[in-house]
């Protein structure tokens, strides 16, 4: 039996990861970190499993990941934790660095000192390319020129892993994943800030949803398609740099018109300056608003990723358009206005 150690089990990805390597037979070891609330929403439905076993551990702590790594021995990491809101990671650089930088160090070094062979996953990201119009799209090939201390944190944790791969022969990967989303989204990114309130919109619990900048492009994806990439990854005989993207690209605003789309309700675009352009009428009286708020200090215009690569050597590509990945997420969020998820999609 397969084992696997994961970091960030308890985050959108680390849920949907430890679910898919239990129905391939893997035993699952994950760290969580103390917390003065619960953070197992995401995972209470797996945690009882006779082959899920967790232990609390931080990427800050280097002598509880060399204990814990020691004992469990893996055969794969999944290194998924991190502080991974940009806006936020504006507020807190340094905290930011120390966890999705050197957390990446830290691991790579204890598995190193401990002569251990795991193969290694990274969740490399698109914000490391910084969304130039003129790169998109991006592929593997495109350089690099993050936009905010958690793509720069996150580009020196990618050439770490490079590094320990060409420096010690670490069988390591880096997912260059662009945004993926799902009903267990955490609930400030902005695919969920904005199907929950159409859901509530939709639902007259709610008359205001007030965003940042609408003119923003990603390439949006469903979470659990996107898992499946980061273990093929690691099946592969020798070690790589993927990019794992649905190949298109939408702004939020369309994201904002698809969600209402899913409800029936009737949006309204109106006005033309930078803010105005924002401001829409939803059934005459609710609005979306723009919140400068919300703007960051410097924004990833453009992400549009060239998934070919991950394409042809892992024969893997996106199952889920971005119209049903959005009915999948206003439709779980109409049936559930709790905070937490369900296991049920
Ligand atoms: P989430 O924010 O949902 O989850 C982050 C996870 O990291 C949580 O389990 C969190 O634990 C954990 N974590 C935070 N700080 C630490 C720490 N100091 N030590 C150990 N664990 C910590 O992220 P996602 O699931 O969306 O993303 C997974 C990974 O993929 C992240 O590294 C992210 O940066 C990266 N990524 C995500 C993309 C996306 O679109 N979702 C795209 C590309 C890359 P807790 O619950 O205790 O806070
Ligand atoms: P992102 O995701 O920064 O791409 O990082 P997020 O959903 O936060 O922002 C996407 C775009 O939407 C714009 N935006 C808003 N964003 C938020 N959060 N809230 C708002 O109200 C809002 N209004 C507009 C943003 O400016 C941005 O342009 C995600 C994370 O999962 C990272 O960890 C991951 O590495 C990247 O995706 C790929």
């Amino acid at each position: 039996m397969k084992k696997a150690f994961i970091t960030g089990i308890t985050g959108q990805d680390g849920s949907y990861l430890a679910e898919f390597l239990l129905a391939k037979g893997y035993e699952v070891h994950a760290i969580l970190r103390r917390s003065s609330v619960f953070t197992t929403n995401r995972i209470d439905h797996v945690l009882d499993h006779e082959r899920v076993k967790t232990y609390h551990g931080d990427l800050t702590d280097s002598s509880n990941l060399h204990t814990l790594l020691s004992r469990v021995q893996p055969d794969e990491v999944y290194n998924l934790g991190a502080q991974s809101h940009v806006a936020v990671s504006f507020e807190v650089p340094e905290y930011t660095a120390e966890v999705d930088a050197l957390g990446t160090i830290r691991l790579l070094n204890a598995i190193k000192d401990l002569g251990l062979k795991p193969r290694f996953y990274q969740a490399s990201t698109s914000e490391m390319f910084g969304g130039l119009p003129e790169t998109a799209p991006q592929s593997e090939r495109t350089p690099f020129h993050p936009r905010s201390p958690y793509g720069a944190a996150k580009l020196y944790a990618y050439w770490a892993t490079v590094n320990y791969r060409e420096a010690y022969g670490l069988h390591g990967s880096n997912g260059i994943l662009f945004n993926h989303e799902s009903p267990r989204r955490g609930e400030t990114f902005v695919t969920k800030k904005v199907t929950k309130a159409v859901a509530r919109i939709a639902q007259g619990r709610q008359q205001q949803l007030s965003l940042g900048n609408l003119d923003a492009k990603r390439d949006w994806g469903y979470a659990k398609d996107y898992v499946e990439a980061m273990w093929l990854m690691l099946q592969q005989e020798r070690p790589d740099d993927y990019v794992i993207a649905s190949g298109e690209t939408y702004s939020v605003r369309q994201f904002v018109e698809m969600a209402f789309a899913v409800t029936g309700v009737a949006l309204d675009w109106v006005g033309e300056g930078v803010h105005e352009r924002g401001v829409c009428r939803v059934t005459g009286k609710t609005r979306v608003t723009v919140d400068p708020r919300y703007f960051r200090p410097s924004e990833v215009d453009l992400l549009w990723g060239d998934p070919t690569k991950a394409r042809e050597k892992l024969g893997w590509q996106v199952k889920t358009p971005i119209k049903d990945l959005v009915r999948i997420m206003v439709e779980y969020d109409l049936r559930h206005d709790d905070y937490g998820w369900s296991d049920e999609e």
